[in-house]
């Protein structure tokens, strides 16, 4: 049960795609956010409630809360009207269109990592590149077109292996992964609607994280191990490479960019990133400084270990199965045409934001939850 209410006033707050919204709402601005209860979605839905829109959300049905996801339904989302859909379903985002008559949709629903898409490559695709073609034919076949504003949550990793030192709008796409390839698709599925007079625009996103990030990336299993090795209940961190560089923010600035986008009067896309890069060495270091360990480096390649400096006990070790079959090894973006055009910038720093992912597990650890624990094998 999540605390979302709904327009059939059904107790569950979810509703199955064939209701209308109640006749108070009907001078809001509506928005429907697919990947509702995914990290962004969740904190879209909180923007887009304070601008005072009526919030739709297309959710998955899951038969047992096994995972943080759809508790995240109840974070601060409670006016959140919540539908069962799905992407891989037509009829579904069919009948979820109908219901909320958006005036904004936010197309977020992916199969969102990397790692995973090469052993679920077919998977990932049909999800993530033909999900967004979906969602597009789904508002055309309403006749929804001239009126709906679409946004297709893209991604940095489109830009791939890449030979740039700085990648923006014009940076060459060199995907290095089926999830990057079905994303590349959806990016020009989303660059052909508008050519043909949809307003539909790609935000081309840098990593961001927060605390509400899923267990299995990078950032948020390096501040899990750290609130867990605090608290006694773990000994290391097991890693699969420290030399990657990301360009990493916080989704409660990225969400802010998706909303600017989809005001304006033109459609295009952008770029939203911090124009700062870091290692996962680095964001290592960063998160043990938080409750007071200074690591060192020893050793090479998958025998290099992280050891703390006063015990020298190993807090982080590689594990070769946790690699990549491809990587990329190195992004940093400039937002320099969405601080033009939508006059966003990052606020929150990436010192700020290892602080509030540690602070945030430690919290949660303490209060005795069990967000912590792993669920499946390691990603
Ligand atoms: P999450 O993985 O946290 O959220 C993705 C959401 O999509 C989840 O709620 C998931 O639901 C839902 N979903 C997955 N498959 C389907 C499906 N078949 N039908 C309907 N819903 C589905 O990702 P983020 O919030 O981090 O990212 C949001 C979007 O932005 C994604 O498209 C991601 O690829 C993209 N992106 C993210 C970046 C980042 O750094 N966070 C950067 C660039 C792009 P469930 O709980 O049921 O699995
Ligand atoms: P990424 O995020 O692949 O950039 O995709 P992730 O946090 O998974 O990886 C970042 C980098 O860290 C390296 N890494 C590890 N990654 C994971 N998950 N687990 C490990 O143990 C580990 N060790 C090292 C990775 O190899 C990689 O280089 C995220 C997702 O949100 C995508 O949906 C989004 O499009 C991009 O960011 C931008």
């Amino acid at each position: 049960i999540v605390n979302g209410s709904s327009s059939n006033g059904a107790s569950n707050g979810i509703t199955n795609g064939t209701t209308n919204g109640t006749s108070n709402d009907a001078c809001k601005k509506s928005a429907l956010v697919t990947g509702a209860d995914g990290q962004d979605g969740s904190y879209l839905c909180e923007l887009l409630l304070g601008q005072g829109y009526t919030v739709h959300g297309l959710v998955r049905h899951h038969s047992e809360v096994t995972s943080e996801k759809p508790s995240r339904r109840s974070l601060g989302t409670a006016a959140v009207q919540y539908h069962y859909g799905d992407v891989l379903d037509p009829f579904s985002l069919i009948k979820i269109l109908r219901a909320s008559k958006p005036d904004e949709v936010y197309h977020l629903a992916a199969q969102s990592h990397v790692g995973l898409s090469f052993s679920t490559s077919s998977y990932t695709s049909d999800v993530d590149a033909l999900g967004t073609l979906r969602v597009l034919e789904a508002i055309v076949a309403l006749g929804m077109e001239k009126t709906v504003r679409f946004y297709n949550a893209c991604s940095s990793e489109v830009f791939g292996d890449v030979r740039d030192p700085v990648q923006n709008e014009q940076t060459r796409f060199n995907p290095r992964s089926p999830y990057a390839v079905a994303k590349l698709y959806s990016y020009y599925t989303t660059v052909n609607f508008r050519d043909q007079g949809v307003f539909a625009v790609n935000g081309i996103l840098f990593n961001h994280e927060s605390p509400r990030r899923g267990m299995d990336f990078v950032t948020r299993k390096i501040s899990r191990a750290v609130a867990l090795i605090h608290h006694g209940d773990a000994m290391e961190l097991t890693l699969g490479n420290l030399d990657s560089f990301r360009d990493w923010g916080h989704a409660r600035d990225y969400v802010r960019g998706m909303w600017l986008m989809m005001q304006q009067d033109e459609p295009s896309d952008y770029v939203l990133a911090t124009g700062e890069t870091h290692s996962v060495r680095i964001f290592c270091e960063e998160a043990f400084r938080i409750i007071g360990v200074c690591l060192e480096w020893d050793g090479e390649g998958v025998d290099e270990v992280g050891v703390n400096v006063k015990t020298g006990k190993v807090l982080v070790r590689i594990d070769p199965k946790l690699a990549r079959p491809l990587e990329v090894g190195y992004l940093l973006g400039s937002a320099q045409k969405a601080a033009d055009r939508l006059k966003w910038k990052p606020e929150i720093t990436f010192q700020q934001l290892v602080r509030e992912m540690v602070m945030a597990d430690i919290k949660a650890l303490e209060a005795g939850s069990n967000l912590l624990a792993i669920e499946g094998p390691s990603l």
